[in-house]
C-alpha cells in the first residue's frame, strides 16, 4: 500500500506524539510508525521532571487536564550533602517557575489518548522500518504492518523521532554525522515502590558511595535511584541492598527518615551524552534522543525533545503556510544552542553530585569546590534554578 502524506513521524515518543499534535493545529496532516505496542510505550516507566514552558504548552494544547489534577508541583529541589539538606528555592529564584512532576508515560497515554480520539493515523507494532530518497523531493519511509502488509509512506517531509537506536539517525551517511559523546563510567538502578512520600520535593544526593535520587510519581508510590556500576547484573541488587544504600546515601543529621516500601519495579540504566549535530538530512529530521542524550541528573532528556519539536512544528508551519524554507534551514542551529545549554547542564549536574572512581583527586576537590560554592552563594543557586525549570523558549 503506497499513502502521501505531509509528514511521516517515526516514533510516538514524546517528540513524536508532540509533532503531531503541534501539526493538526496547523491543519498539517502527519502519520506515525512506532515500532512497539500501544501498552508497551504506555507502560515503559522513564522521566518525571517537566519544564514549566512545557506544561504550559500542554494546557494551551488542551493535553494537561490530567497533568494539573495528578502532577507534583514543587517550589524547589534538594541538594544533600555531608548528611545536610539544603533546599533550592526554584520558583523564588526564577519569579515563581516551579517543577511538575508527572511520568513521562503518563504524557505518552493522554497524548496518545487525544490523537486516537481524533482518529489520527497511528501504525503500533510496525516493523522493517527503513528510509529512502532523502535528499529527493519526495522521502519515503517504508514499514511493515503488525498485520504483514507491506506499506510505503511517501512524504513531504519525514521526522525522526526514533529515539537513540531507531533508523532515522543510522540512515544519514556516516560521512555527513558529526557527533559528539562521552559516556559516564556510572549508571543509575531505578526502583519504584509503594511507599508514602519521604521528601516533599525531589533530592539529589551525593556520598561516598555515590549518588542517590529521590522522586515520587504518587502519594502512595515513589520512584528512587542509587549510582551502581552500569555492567552490575539486576541479581547484585537485592532489594536489602538497595535499601541500605539509599539509606545510607541519603541520611541526614536533622531527624529525616526515608519510608520503605515494597519494590514492584527495578532497573538499570547507563548514563551518555551525546549531540549529533546534523540533525537534517536532505528532508530528514532528527528530533528528541534521535539527535541528543543527555544523563538523567538534570532531568532535560523529554525537555530537550520537547523543545526540538516546538521548532520543527514551527518550521514546518512556515513552510506550508508562508512558502518560507529559512525556519526549515536553521532547523539545526536553532536547537543546538539550547541542546548544547542542556548538555552542559546535566554534565555539571552529573559530574558534580556522582562518584567516579577513575577521576583524580584534584577533580574531586573541584566537584566538592562547586558544591560548596552552590550552597553559598545565591547567584550559583539562580544559574541552577534557571536551568532546572527551563530556560526561556520562543513560542
Ligand atoms: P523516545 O522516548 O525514545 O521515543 C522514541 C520512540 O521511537 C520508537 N522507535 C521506532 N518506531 C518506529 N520504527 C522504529 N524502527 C523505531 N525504533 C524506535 C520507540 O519505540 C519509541 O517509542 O524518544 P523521544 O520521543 O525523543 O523522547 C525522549 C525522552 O524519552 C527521554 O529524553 C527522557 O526519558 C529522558 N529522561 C528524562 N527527561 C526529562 O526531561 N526529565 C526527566 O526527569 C528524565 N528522567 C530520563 C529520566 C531518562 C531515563 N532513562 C531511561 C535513561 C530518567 C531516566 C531513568
Ligand atoms: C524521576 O522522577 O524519575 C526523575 C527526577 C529527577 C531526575 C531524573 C528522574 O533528574
Amino acid at each position: 500500500m503506497i499513502r502521501k502524506v505531509q509528514v511521516g513521524i517515526i516514533g510516538a515518543g514524546p517528540a513524536g506524539l508532540l509533532l503531531a499534535h503541534l501539526l493538526r493545529r496547523q491543519g498539517i496532516e502527519s502519520v506515525i510508525i512506532e515500532s512497539r505496542s500501544r501498552d508497551a510505550i504506555e507502560g515503559t516507566i522513564r522521566a518525571g521532571v517537566l519544564e514549566q514552558w512545557f506544561v504550559d504548552l500542554l494546557g494551551e494544547l488542551g493535553l494537561a487536564d490530567r497533568l494539573h489534577r495528578e502532577a507534583d508541583v514543587h517550589d524547589g529541589i534538594s541538594l544533600r550533602f555531608n548528611r545536610t539538606n539544603h533546599h533550592i528555592d526554584v520558583a523564588g529564584l526564577t519569579g515563581g517557575q516551579r517543577v511538575t512532576v508527572y511520568a513521562q508515560h503518563e504524557i505518552i497515554t493522554d497524548l496518545v489518548g487525544a490523537l486516537t480520539e481524533l482518529q489520527h493515523e497511528i501504525h503500533f507494532e510496525v516493523s522493517e522500518v527503513s528510509l529512502h530518497d532523502l535528499e529527493s523531493g519526495r522521502p519515503s519511509v517504508k514499514f511493515r504492518t503488525k498485520e504483514g502488509q507491506d506499506c510505503e509512506l511517501q512524504c513531504d517531509f519525514i521526522a525522526g523521532c526514533d529515539g537513540f537506536h531507531g533508523p532515522s539517525r543510522t540512515s544519514i551517511p556516516a560521512a555527513k554525522l558529526r557527533c559528539f559523546e562521552k559516556v559516564y563510567p556510572f549508571g543509575w538502578l531505578g526502583i519504584l515502590c509503594n511507599a508514602p512520600r519521604s521528601c516533599s520535593e525531589v533530592v539529589y544526593a551525593r556520598h561516598d558511595h555515590g549518588f542517590a535520587l529521590a522522586s515520587t510519581r504518587t502519594p502512595t508510590i515513589q520512584r528512587l535511584y542509587v549510582q551502581c556500576d552500569p555492567h552490575d547484573p539486576l541479581s547484585d541488587w537485592s532489594d536489602d541492598r538497595v535499601w541500605s544504600e539509599l539509606h545510607q546515601r541519603l541520611a541526614t543529621d536533622d531527624g529525616w527518615t526515608l519510608a520503605e516500601g515494597p519494590i514492584f519495579q527495578k532497573n538499570i540504566v547507563s548514563l551518555r551524552s551525546f549531540v549529533c549535530e546534523t540533525m537534517r538530512h536532505g528532508r530528514l529530521f532528527l528530533a528528541g534522543d534521535a539527535a541528543h542524550i543527555v544523563p538523567p541528573t538534570g532531568a532535560k532528556g523529554l525537555n530537550l525533545a520537547a523543545a526540538d519539536i516546538v521548532v520543527l512544528a514551527r518550521a514546518f508551519t512556515a513552510y506550508y503556510r508562508e512558502n518560507r524554507e529559512d525556519l526549515i534551514d536553521g532547523y539545526a542551529e536553532t536547537c543546538l544552542q539550547r541542546i548544547w545549554r542542556g548538555e552542559r547542564f546535566s554534565w555539571y549536574l552529573t559530574t558534580m553530585m556522582h562518584l567516579d572512581e577513575g577521576e583524580s583527586d584534584f577533580e574531586r576537590r573541584i566537584h566538592l569546590a562547586d558544591l560548596d560554592y552552590l550552597m553559598s552563594s545565591t547567584a550559583a543557586q539562580h544559574a541552577l534554578a534557571e536551568n532546572y525549570v527551563g530556560l526561556p523558549l520562543q513560542r
